[in-house]
């Protein structure tokens, strides 16, 4: 028996549609029931109608409701009594807690400008209406430093985007019709398990799968094939394929010719990447790349997840272009599951957002942009590391003399993000919440490593509480959400707390007095490209999601008609060219390897040093980022925070299983226990993510080890770019 059908004929019982709020590509729709009388959520299931939810959710989300109603849900406003970071707070009224805000926040502004108040954001929630709203509208009013959101994915979009001009490519359900699929830099059964039926379903039609990764994840046991690469070199394997493919003739001459530009061009740059060059590089011997290539080549349809680990690096942008490019050299767009899918969140570009997060209340200002991944860097007093954290995404845009980097920041909001624990450079990170003179006020569930900084903690509603409409990214289907029950104490939704401090600071433009459901109708309802014709508010009342208005089959570049400036898959970009890159796809070594840079701290690095390992830190199947980690049933999943060493480099360093380590860098160093496993190739060192240093035993997580380097485009962030040393302790 269905949950649904469990509930349904109950009379006591309501049964409301949501949508899951998580940073993940699948968007789920989720049902919960809900207690008339108690008003209190009593399950929670996948939507069976969703046609890529399919009535399941994750290992994570099932257990939302547990979630909901932790004893540790923070249910009233806090103010800090002890030091910085201690996490001792007193409880304090609504009342108080935003007039104080308001009153320390407009002292910062008058002091400073308003540049000095700096929002700190991310992927806690994925709704338009908690996560871009409200508080964009606060912050533009204000005339507040603007953040990029930078840590995840924009190296990779920018490889993309140069190459086919959108995130746009094959749907999830698509991935059933072909032949062979290459999921690359993706852990498709933790990150993005709704896409595994449809892959499931090509292989029981003789579809072979084949994961290209340094760890034998999940996913790659559960695959054909594992193909272990050497991070960070997977623009060189892209490069030896299109070689290979090239040689023997294989690509697609006549889509080829139709509909891309830069061939001849292609072809001449290629013939320096023979496999056997590649091989010393990626690891991956020259007699696979080739069988590799010819494989990708005549498998007809041939698909591609590429997902974002293969980006976590100096050279991310890069190799994602590179392997861009390899749907178009062998036609695979022609065909219903052929092509590549990073994201599909390019179709989000036609939405009208100004109605929603309202640009027009910056009035003609133009305030900084910090790039959040140098959150270390941009809270110190050194006007030079200040300068080095301004957003700078391509070689020719240039960061700010120290005279011009504008104010120190002074006051930090925090919301739906957690950097004490998922920053770069954790000590610098941390040395700038240490700081007494910083205001920090943060929006949270629970009292993370971030909200012990703070000098007030406002408790934030989880998405069984709330409003909101959940763009996607890894399928076609929106989804509203809807609240099932009242919010748990005090706990307010993010807009309605940024709409509090609005009043608080006494600004008054009609904005600031919207309702939430107001807010989401009128937005849905000023959507007039035609590919959101089919979502209307009536229809996501009714489903609770729907599908955007795109033709099934979905072939977006079946006849070329890429939104590129030629109309056509660029392997030589133009744009590239004047943005001061390399038009041609080409090879971006880690930056961890190099032996001549100095990090940022000046001392030597790690790589430099043939010791050293290359050191990973892929999400723990149980955790999403650093969410759900803090909560027992999860971290008993995960049992404590390990490091996975190939045998060989545990022995040569006397390294036994179950061994407390000590993994250091030029930057940091934490202490984690060891998992001897042939699951990680020899030479790289896997740290799954992300714990909280709280939990962890000596109080720090392997973020001690990452930099604040960003990557070759769009300034992302370079995770898995590290190289360590590693001994028991
Ligand atoms: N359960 C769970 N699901 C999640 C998340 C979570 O934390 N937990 N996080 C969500 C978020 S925010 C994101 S961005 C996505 C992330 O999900 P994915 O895009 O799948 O990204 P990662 O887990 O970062 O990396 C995927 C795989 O890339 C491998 N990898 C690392 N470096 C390289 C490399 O240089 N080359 C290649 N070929 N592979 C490499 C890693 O070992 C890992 O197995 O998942 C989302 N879904
Ligand atoms: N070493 C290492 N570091 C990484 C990564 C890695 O692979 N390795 N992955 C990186 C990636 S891909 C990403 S996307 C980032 C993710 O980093 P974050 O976006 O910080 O993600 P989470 O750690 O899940 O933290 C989100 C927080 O938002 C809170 N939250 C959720 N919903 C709401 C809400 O409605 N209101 C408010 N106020 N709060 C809410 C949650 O309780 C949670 O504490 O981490 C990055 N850091
Ligand atoms: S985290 Fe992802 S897989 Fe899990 S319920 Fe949410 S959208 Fe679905
Ligand atoms: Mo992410």
């Amino acid at each position: 028996m269905t949950k649904l059908a469990l509930y349904e004929e109950n009379p006591a019982v309501r049964i409301v549609t949501g949508a899951c709020p998580h940073d993940c590509p699948d968007t789920c729709s989720w049902q919960i029931a809900v207690d008339r009388t108690s008003k209190r959520a009593l399950d929670i299931w996948g939507h069976a109608d969703h046609p890529v939810t399919q009535g399941t959710l994750c290992g994570k989300v099932d257990r939302y409701l547990e979630r909901v109603y932790h004893a540790d849900r923070l249910t009233h406003p806090l103010r800090r009594v002890g030091p910085k970071g201690s996490g001792r707070f007193e409880r304090i009224s609504w009342r108080e807690a935003l007039a104080e805000i308001a009153t320390r926040l407009q002292g910062v502004i008058n002091e400073w400008g308003p540049e000095a108040v700096l929002p700190y954001a991310y992927g806690g929630t994925m709704g338009l209406l908690q996560q871009h709203c409200m508080s964009d509208r606060f912050f533009q009013q204000m005339g507040a430093s603007r953040l990029a959101y930078t840590i995840c994915s924009e190296a990779g979009f920018e490889g993309y985007l140069y190459t086919i001009g959108a995130t746009m490519g094959i749907e999830p359900e698509d991935y059933a019709h072909a032949r062979l699929i290459l999921i690359w830099g993706s852990n498709t059964l933790t990150s993005n398990l709704h896409l595994w039926p449809f892959i499931q379903q090509a292989r029981k039609q003789g579809a072979r799968v084949i994961v290209i990764d340094p760890a034998r994840t999940r996913t790659a046991k559960a695959a054909d094939e594992w193909l272990p690469i050497r991070p960070g070199t997977d623009g060189a394997l892209a490069l030896a394929m299109m070689h290979e493919i090239i040689d023997a003739g294989l690509h697609d001459h006549d889509y080829v010719a139709a509909h891309t530009v830069g061939f001849e061009q292609l072809a001449a740059r290629v013939q320096e990447w023979p496999p056997q060059r590649a091989a010393q590089i990626t690891g991956i011997s020259a007699e696979r790349i080739r069988a590799l290539a010819r494989d990708y080549a005549t498998a007809k349809p041939a698909a591609i997840r590429v997902n974002y680990g293969m980006q976590r690096h100096y050279g991310g942008g890069m190799a994602m272009r590179n392997i861009t490019c390899l749907p178009a050299l062998v036609g695979a767009w022609r065909e219903q599951g052929g092509g590549i899918q990073l994201s599909v969140s390019g179709q989000l570009r036609h939405l009208e957002k100004s109605g929603l997060q309202r640009p027009d209340l910056l009035a003609g200002r133009i305030p900084r942009t910090i790039n959040m991944n140098r959150l270390g860097d941009a809270l110190s007093l050194d006007r030079t590391r200040l300068a080095a954290s301004h957003y700078a995404p391509r070689p020719l845009d240039r960061k700010p003399t120290p005279d011009a980097a504008g104010p120190p920041v002074k006051a930090l909001f925090v919301y739906n993000c957690n950097p004490a624990a998922v920053a770069p450079d954790q000590s610098s990170v941390h040395a700038g919440l240490a700081r007494e003179d910083l205001l920090t006020v943060v929006l949270e569930h629970f009292q993370t490593d971030t909200a012990d900084y703070a000098d007030y903690v406002l408790p934030a509603t989880t998405q069984a509480e709330h409003w909101d409409l959940q763009r996607m990214y890894g399928h076609h289907f929106m989804a509203l959400n809807r609240p099932a029950i009242p919010p748990v104490g005090e706990a307010r939704p993010n807009s309605a707390i940024f709409r509090g401090l609005a009043q608080a600071m006494g600004y008054t433009d009609s904005g600031f007095y919207e309702d939430d459901e107001t807010i989401l109708r009128n937005f849905v309802e000023a959507q007039h490209h035609p590919i959101y014709e089919t979502v209307t508010w009536d229809a996501l009342l009714e489903k609770g999601f729907v599908r955007l208005n795109l033709p099934q089959p979905y072939l977006p570049f079946a006849d070329g008609n890429f939104p590129t400036p030629s109309g056509k898959c660029e392997f030589y970009s133009e744009r590239m060219a004047q943005d001061g890159y390399d038009p041609l796809p080409t090879y971006t070594p880690p930056k961890s390897e190099a032996k001549t840079e100095e990090r940022t701290n000046g001392s030597a690095p790690a790589g430099r040093d043939p010791r050293s390992l290359a050191c990973i830190s892929p999400p723990a199947h149980s955790f999403l980022n650093s969410s759900f980690s803090h909560l027992e049933r999860f971290r008993g999943r995960e049992s404590e925070p390990l490091l996975w060493i190939h045998p060989q480099d545990a022995a040569a360093r006397r390294i036994e299983e179950g061994a407390w380590l000590r993994v250091w860098n030029e930057l940091g160093e934490v202490g984690l226990t060891a998992r001897v496993t042939d699951e990680i190739m020899a030479g790289t060192v896997l740290a799954p993510g992300i714990w909280w240093n709280k939990h962890s035993a000596d109080g720090r997580n392997v973020n001690q080890l990452t930099a604040q380097d960003e990557t070759d485009m769009g300034a992302s962030a370079t995770f898995y770019d590290v190289r360590v040393f590693v001994e028991a302790a």
